[in-house]
């Protein structure tokens, strides 16, 4: 069963780091698929199976702290 996940995403500045959150993110084992909001902020994560804090160190040691909505 897949769940979606959004999380607030720091740093992005451009189309091309929307890109670069989305090809991070769906890189990370469990993630089905990325649907990034540049002017939100915030990224859609589609996960099955995998653990959100690991998409989450992902994104945040690549320059773009990412972080679950308060
Ligand atoms: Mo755009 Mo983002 O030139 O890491 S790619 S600022």
């Amino acid at each position: 069963m897949s769940d979606e996940v959004t999380l607030n995403i720091e740093g992005m500045t451009c189309a091309s780091c929307v890109s670069r959150v989305e090809k991070i993110a769906g890189r990370v084992n469990g993630v089905e698929a990325v649907s990034v909001n540049l002017a939100t902020e915030k990224a859609k994560v589609l996960m099955d199976g995998g653990r959100l804090d690991d998409v989450i160190e992902a994104l945040t040691n690549a320059g773009f702290p990412a972080s679950k909505p308060a």
